[in-house]
């Protein structure tokens, strides 16, 4: 008879039909179809996947139901193995589950794999609860200990893997880099058509070849497959009904964009299910390569994550993304129509970076007409080289999943809940308002707003709760019928698709907001007015007027830009704006200076959008 290998799934979320989203578990599915159909395991092995929601995502489930129905599951298939794939989000419950079946089933050996098991020795202390740990791909290892158990041999020797020995202690083999074949793995996706639905993700390779410190993707380098595998795994989820697909390789524009033919037959296998929206990761330094646009148009894409983590070139170079530094200037090259696609993805709080790099990071970015930004904070993971130098780095970090660091040698925690502030709510705009007249309205409101981080983090300062405050700004944005639908719970995108379908009632901008183009960037109108001596302070918007709080010689001094053609009073005209002063001046020269100052700086920035 077959002994059962029971891979246990820990449903974090349900997609239609109440079942755990395949593409959230893709690992436990690929593992699966891949021993099921080795002829040294299949044989002897019979592989199945139970789904375990824990109580905290059952709602008021009490615990026991939750465990008992657990158990049940599992003792039904008199398991052998129950196997688990550990990720950040998952470790903690699937650890809580690993205990108790070693309890109740002690004649179960328990294996676990995915990202979180590295630096083996570790994490059995951190997490003693399994008796077999794989690092790294997962499929040649499992394979392995699966012959070895069926013939009763000891796990000792295959590389990769930790085991727990009689007597309770762990032996940790050697770690090897030996990986299948990519071109051996099946079209897993096609074993469980059934379930494919929803947001669906793909890889057409694994790994990465370049080494920030922070990210695990890189682990094993890139490593390819042949085109015609990947080719086939994608006709397979454009055939499903998934609404969406998510190329989650490093940069796909990179890795293809010298293959042109590539790019070809994955756009024309996407032609055939023109419903199915597009998205996948680049990194900035081709995003003004003209194949980008080309993408973009042929194959109905609606999201572009770009990464650039940091606009701060000390901490782009202590994070391993010194390449990255170069490519800011790309950023603000970027034709204004690919903007709403771009969503610009950052981290906080990365080594070196202050509060005041990241305000003028975000500052530049909204001043260049990027709206959609998605600012995570740092986790500083088991295995990465971020982990492996965060002392010397003087990166504090919580030792529990997720892992979040919440001070460093430059930001204070308070620094930290004032980033966490704007990433929130930033972000949170940053969901797809489909729409493109929402979509309009968020751009020209978020980056009318440059100062918008800085507002955040005051209000956030004052006891702000974060879903309030992301209430307010709704509110300015899409005005009170926007608040009123916005549900305060974090669910920005059940209000654009409200507001979609409120559309013609959602109300006009709000008069405060000035075209994009006409304003000065905060950052640059700082570099250029500390020349001249004036200390700008802070930027505020008044209807079309950008007030500038400013300190000269340790004097406030209140400033203000006025596009030329709005009406007003004024002390001075340029080019394009009406220069002046609010309330009293004790020297006039400052005036004198400051429109100096500002003439230049439009005429430099004349050739540039706003914030370059
Ligand atoms: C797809 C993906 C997502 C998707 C789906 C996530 C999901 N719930 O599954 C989305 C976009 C939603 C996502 C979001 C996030 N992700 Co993500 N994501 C990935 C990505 C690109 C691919 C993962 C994947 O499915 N690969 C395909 C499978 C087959 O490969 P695999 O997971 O590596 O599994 C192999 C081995 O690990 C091993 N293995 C796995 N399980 C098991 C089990 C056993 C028993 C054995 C023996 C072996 C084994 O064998 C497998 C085959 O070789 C990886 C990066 C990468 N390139 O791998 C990051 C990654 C998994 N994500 C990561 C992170 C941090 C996140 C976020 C927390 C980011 C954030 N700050 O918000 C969120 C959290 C979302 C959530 N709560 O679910 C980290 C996880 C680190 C960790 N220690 O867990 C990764 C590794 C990227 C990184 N930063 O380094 N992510
Ligand atoms: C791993 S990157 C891949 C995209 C692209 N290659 C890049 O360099 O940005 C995808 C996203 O995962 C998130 N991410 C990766 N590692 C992280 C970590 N340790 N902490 C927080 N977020 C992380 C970041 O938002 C990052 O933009
Ligand atoms: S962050 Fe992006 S570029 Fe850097 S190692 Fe990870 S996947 Fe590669």
């Amino acid at each position: 008879m077959k002994r059962a290998v029971l891979f246990v799934i820990c449903a974090l979320e349900q997609d239609g039909t109440g079942h755990a989203p395949f593409f959230h578990n893709m690992a436990v599915y690929l593992l699966r179809s891949y021993l099921s159909r080795c002829s040294d395991v299949r044989d002897g092995w019979d592989f199945q996947i139970v789904e375990f929601m824990p109580p905290a995502s059952r709602g008021t489930s009490p615990m026991d139901r939750s465990c008992e129905a657990l158990f049940h599951a599992v003792q039904q298939h008199r398991p052998t193995v129950v196997a688990f794939s550990l990720y950040v989000w998952n470790v903690a419950a699937c650890h809580q589950l690993a205990m108790m079946i070693r309890q109740l089933m002690p004649e179960v050996t328990v294996v676990a794999g995915g990202p979180e098991v590295a630096e083996r020795e570790q994490f059995v202390e951190s997490f003693p609860g399994f008796d077999v740990v794989v690092e790294g791909d997962g499929e040649l290892p499992l394979r392995r200990i699966l012959v070895a158990m069926q013939s009763g041999r000891s796990l000792d020797g295959i590389p990769n893997v930790s085991y727990r020995r009689p007597d309770g202690s762990f032996a940790h083999n050697a770690a090897k880099p030996e990986f299948e074949n990519l071109d051996a793995l099946p079209n897993f996706y096609a074993d469980v058509p059934e379930r494919l639905r929803g947001q669906a993700f793909i890889l057409t390779t694994r790994g990465c070849c370049n080494h920030c410190t922070y990210c695990l993707w890189a682990r094993q380098g890139l490593r390819q497959r042949s085109d015609e595998k990947m080719l086939q795994e994608l006709e397979t989820i454009a055939a499903s009904p998934c609404e969406h697909i998510v190329f989650c390789d490093y940069d796909l524009l990179e890795l293809y964009v010298q293959r042109p033919e590539v790019l070809d037959a994955m756009s024309a296998i996407l032609a055939k299910n023109p419903k199915m929206t597009v998205e996948f990761f680049v990194n900035a330094g081709l995003l003004s390569h003209p194949a980008l646009r080309d993408l973009i148009r042929r194959m109905n894409v609606v999201r572009v994550n770009v990464g650039l983590q940091s606009g701060h070139p000390e901490t782009l170079r202590l994070v391993g993304r010194p390449w990255t530094i170069a490519s800011i200037g790309t950023l603000f090259q970027v034709p204004d129509d690919l903007k709403p696609y771009l969503v610009v993805e950052l981290i906080y709080p990365l080594p070196g970076e202050t509060l005041g790099t990241y305000f003028e990071t975000i500052e530049r970015l909204i001043g260049a007409g990027y709206f959609r930004l998605q600012i995570l904070p740092l986790m500083v993971l088991r295995g990465s080289a971020l982990r492996r130098s965060a002392h010397a780095l003087g990166l504090r970090y919580m030792q529990q999943p997720p892992y979040y660091c919440y001070e460093t040698r430059t930001v204070s925690r308070d620094d930290r809940m004032a980033m966490a502030a704007v990433a929130f709510v930033l972000s949170s705009l940053a969901e797809p308002p489909v729409h493109p007249s929402l979509q309009k309205k968020l751009q020209a409101w978020v980056c009318a707003h440059p100062d918008l981080p800085k507002t955040i983090a005051h209000r956030a300062g004052q006891g702000v709760d974060l879903d309030a405050l992301l209430g307010e700004v709704v509110e300015q944005i899409f005005g009170p019928a926007g608040r009123a639908t916005y549900a305060g719970t974090h669910k920005i995108y059940d209000l654009y698709q409200a507001l979609r379908e409120a559309d013609d009632q959602a109300p006009p901008l709000p008069a405060r907001s000035e075209s994009p183009a006409l304003l000065l960037s905060t950052a640059a109108l700082r570099d250029a007015l500390a020349r001249v001596g004036i200390d700008l302070l802070a930027v505020t918007l008044e209807g079309p007027r950008q007030l500038l709080r400013c300190s000269v010689a340790g004097q406030p001094v209140d400033l203000f830009l006025l596009p030329a053609h709005v009406d007003g009073p004024c002390y001075a005209t340029t080019e394009r704006f009406k220069v002046g002063y609010k309330g009293s001046l004790s020297d006039p020269r400052i005036m004198t200076r400051f429109v100096q100052c500002i003439a230049a700086l439009e005429h430099t920035q004349a050739a540039r959008p706003a914030g370059a």
